[in-house]
């Protein structure tokens, strides 16, 4: 089996269900990755300790997605120079504002790419991106992703107009007399 190249780690079990579309897109590309949960606040040794070892065991990107108070992307990014992509996660009553801002607002340099409240799904393809620069075969698959979501968009477009498409003259085709 291929060594796992993505780092995809939460702050909580209970994130489970925005993180696993970044592990599932990584499954699409054929990426092996290493899921944890690790905490900023309740486990921050086991936290720093994993993104300092995490070049060293061949991950080339980490995920981290937390809520909250959301540290995790950011503590991560200190200790590592591996790029690091934040997911926000809307865990309070406040929506994933409080995890955008923390995960946003990083102190100049030390970056932490952000990716929508609740993007677990961008976060896995983001890092099919980053791994994409540097692999022309990953870039092409990349490439074809894009091409396939554009001619799904464009069967939309084809089915949406021939819905609406009609003479308003002709009240039988609007479906309403
Ligand atoms: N969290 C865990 N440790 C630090 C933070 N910020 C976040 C988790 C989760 C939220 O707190 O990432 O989104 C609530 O966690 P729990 O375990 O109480 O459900």
């Amino acid at each position: 089996m291929a060594a796992a190249v993505v780092g995809v780690v939460m702050g909580s079990e209970s994130d489970l269900s925005v993180m696993r579309p970044a592990v599932d897109a990584l499954a699409e590309f054929d990426l092996r990755c290493e899921v944890r949960v690790l905490s900023a606040h309740r486990t921050p040794d086991a936290a720093l300790g994993w993104a300092r070892e995490a070049a060293d065991r061949g991950l080339r990107v980490l995920v981290a997605g937390a809520g909250a108070a959301a540290h995790l992307p950011g503590v991560l990014a200190a200790v590592t120079s591996l790029p690091v992509i934040g997911v926000p996660i809307a865990a309070t009553a406040l929506a994933g504002v409080d995890s955008l801002l923390a995960i946003a607002q990083m102190p100049s340099g030390v970056p932490v790419a952000t990716v929508a409240v609740d993007g677990g799904r961008n976060a896995g393809l983001l890092a099919v991106r980053i791994l994409g620069a540097g692999d022309e075969a990953l870039r092409g698959r990349s490439d074809e992703f894009r091409a396939a979501q554009a001619a799904q968009v464009a069967a939309a477009d084809e089915r949406i107009r021939g819905q609406f498409d009609r003479d308003p003259a002709d009240r039988e085709n609007l479906g309403f007399r």
